[in-house]
């Protein structure tokens, strides 16, 4: 691990530790993706899983926004999604254009049906060298940060075998085998400890656990599913920092929409950055966490098609908000989700120069 360039730019690394920077690090969700007109050239030759899988390519795509927005941005975030867990479970997962299981987990029979042991070197190893490979290249420009999805998130795309609307047959499953799903859950969690260990030792720098779905749930099914697994996620890393087996990391959680839970996550979940989506005030957000964690977010991902006056306005109210709330002290700026196919590259531009402006401390 040591023979990784030193690292240039740490500001993300000191907001994630509640430190006050200079001005708000900033990145943003799905950064690499379908709004770049360099990521849709690379798909026109390749399939959505073959880029996962084959580390150069996963390298190139998390490098475009680094290369396009050098200077203004402060972290990558590798290339691959959080349906390789499910993969490397057992499951086939089609990506077509959204995600597709030709075989769901109807029942909780359908169990049997998943790999007893899943060896994450084995199934995700080209992740892990995507990451080396990847961090290389950076040559310490920002910090890589690694990720997966959370237990709940993914077990609703197990269960409904796609997107979905409504969660049907994912909550269903949650009334009616409450047991069979916990143990799903952190068998579902499980996994993910060995992936994000693995993707420490392989070169990231930063946890990102995404629970998308998060909001779907009522603030008691939260508490009583997913929460349990977030902690056996995050216990499960902090006892890897101590042993010393990888370097201790910040870990951020994305609890989507769970924004009634927030003290619950922040005294309990075991993160040290939450992941803000936009429907909370940002000042109103830090009452509710206190002291304890850093916040990630949160504006409107929309606001990015609402032209250049929007976009400052947008960034100046919500940068106003983190210093109401206490100050810019442990924030990192970002969307409160994944930009959207669509944007314009020099819109996304013009958002990180406004929070490069409306954010810094003085
Ligand atoms: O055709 C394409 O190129 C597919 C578009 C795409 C991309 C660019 C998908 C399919 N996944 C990704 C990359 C991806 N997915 C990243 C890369 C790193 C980055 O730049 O951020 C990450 C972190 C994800 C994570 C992910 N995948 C989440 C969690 C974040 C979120 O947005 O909520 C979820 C829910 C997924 C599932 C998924 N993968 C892809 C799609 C279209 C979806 C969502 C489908 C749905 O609405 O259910």
């Amino acid at each position: 691990m040591s023979d990784f360039p030193p690292l240039k730019n740490d500001l993300l690394l000191r907001a994630a530790r509640g430190e006050q920077t200079e001005r708000a690090p900033v990145w943003v969700m799905r950064q690499a993706g379908r709004y770049l007109p360099e990521f849709r050239k690379v798909r026109e030759d390749h399939e959505f899983f073959e880029i996962c899988r084959t580390p150069e390519l996963a390298k190139e795509i998390t490098l475009q926004p680094i290369r396009r927005y050098t200077g203004l941005i402060d972290a990558s975030i590798i290339f691959s999604d959080i349906l390789v867990v499910p993969q490397a479970m057992g499951m086939e997962v089609l990506m077509n254009p959204g995600p597709h299981f030709p075989d769901p987990l109807n029942t909780p029979a359908d169990i049997g049906k998943l790999t007893k042991t899943v060896d994450v070197n084995k199934e995700l190893g080209y992740v892990f060298e995507a990451i080396t490979v990847t961090r290389k290249a950076l040559d310490g420009e920002v910090p890589l940060i690694g990720f997966c999805g959370a237990p709940w998130t993914l077990f609703a795309y197990m269960v409904e075998g796609g997107g979905t609307k409504t969660f049907q047959k994912s909550k269903t499953w949650l009334f009616q085998y409450p047991q069979e799903s916990k143990d799903l859950l952190l068998r579902i969690a499980d996994v993910c400890v060995d992936y994000l260990i693995g993707q420490v030792k392989a070169g990231a720098q930063v946890l990102q656990v995404f629970d998308s779905w998060a909001g779907e749930l009522s603030p008691h099914h939260f508490a009583e599913f997913s929460l349990p697994s977030l902690q056996r996620i995050s216990s499960g890393l902090r006892k890897a920092f101590a042993d010393g087996s990888i370097p201790s990391v910040p870990l951020i959680l994305f609890p989507k929409g769970a924004n009634e839970s927030l003290s619950d996550i922040a005294a309990n979940a075991g993160y040290d950055v939450l992941g803000l989506d936009w429907c909370i005030e940002p000042d109103h957000a830090r009452q509710l966490v206190g002291e304890k964690v850093a916040l990630q977010g949160n504006m409107d991902p929309v606001m990015l098609y609402g032209g250049k006056d929007a976009i400052e306005r947008e960034v100046k109210r919500v940068c106003e908000g983190f210093k109401k709330g206490g100050g810019t002290r442990g924030w990192i700026a970002n969307l409160g989700h994944g930009i959207t196919p669509g944007v314009d590259p020099e819109d996304l531009r013009w958002f990180f120069e406004c929070i490069h402006k409306y954010s810094s401390a003085s």
